[in-house]
């Protein structure tokens, strides 16, 4: 049978990346967005919706048939905190409430390394399930996302598992990126080990490739079957030319979160 699978916030920065990589042949991408998306290529099993992650009943529909669902959907920056309340919160909770009701038994939410990202980096590696400490109302939201999916796996036996994205485009952007860095074809490949593991219960793993520069602990990931290949190093000459050195005690490398604990991010109301 073919399986059906569910991304919300398809057209957005890590859906656009994923749509190719998780395409296969037994398999139909089912696309949600409130933005456009391009039309279907010959040959390409999708189908896309146009829908907004907080409506109920657009996301019960679009959870009909489905056998596991890819929660992308939402800000993926920062916004002022009644944005965040609406879209990234109580959108995660229509998600999942829209899976549980439709049964879906898989559900994989994109969290991120915000919602730890004031633990400081000397303190060594983060390893996985590290207590939340989210640098902004973005990163808060990152953190009731993955209680959310720990409520909803405990008390309705969900799989769901959040991945605490560190930073996936095609390329790192700065020397910050070398080590949190999740390449798009390693992020596939997490997203498939997410898909297929055997009843995983609820997880919390880290999204990074497997980079020199690591912050981040690959065990838990590992433990469900990912196997990273791509390594941020072959990047590093260049951005260490532009950028300099990586120094610890400067904002971008002194936490998790980066330049997200500044003062920049003072601002959101
Ligand atoms: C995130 O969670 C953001 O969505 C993304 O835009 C990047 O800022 C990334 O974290 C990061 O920390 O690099």
């Amino acid at each position: 049978m073919t399986a059906r699978i569910l991304i919300t916030g398809a057209a957005g920065g890590v859906g656009t990346l994923m749509r190719p990589r998780l395409a296969a042949p037994d398999r139909v991408l089912r696309l949600l967005d409130i933005a456009e998306m391009p039309p279907a290529a010959p040959g390409e099993r999708v189908e896309l919706v146009t829908a907004s992650v907080t409506d109920q009943a657009a996301m019960e529909a679009a959870c009909e048939g489905v056998d596991a669902v890819i929660h992308l959907g939402g800000h993926s920056l920062e916004r002022p905190w009644a944005q965040i309340l609406d879209v990234n919160i109580d959108g995660t909770h229509t998600v999942l409430e829209a899976a549980r009701r439709r049964g879906v038994g898989r559900v994989v939410l994109a969290s991120s390394n915000h919602a730890v990202g004031f633990h400081p980096r000397s303190r060594g590696e983060a390893g996985d399930y590290l207590f939340p400490r989210p640098d902004s109302y973005y990163g808060v939201s990152k953190v009731a996302m993955e209680a959310l999916g720990s409520m909803y796996s405990s008390r309705y036996g969900l799989d769901v598992i959040a991945v605490r994205i560190g930073s996936c485009f095609e390329k790192p952007r700065d020397t910050r990126m070398l080590s949190t860095w999740l390449s798009p074809d390693d992020g596939a490949r997490l997203f498939e080990a997410c898909l297929s593991a055997p009843s995983p219960g609820f997880r919390v793993v880290w999204g990074v490739s497997d980079n020199t520069r690591r912050w981040f602990s690959l065990d838990e990931a590992r433990a469900l079957g990912y196997a990273p290949e791509d390594d941020s190093e072959v990047f590093a000459a260049e951005l260490i030319a532009e950028q300099g050195e990586p120094d610890p005690e400067s904002l971008a490398h002194k936490h998790v979160g980066g330049l997200w604990c500044g003062p920049e991010f003072d601002t959101a109301v």
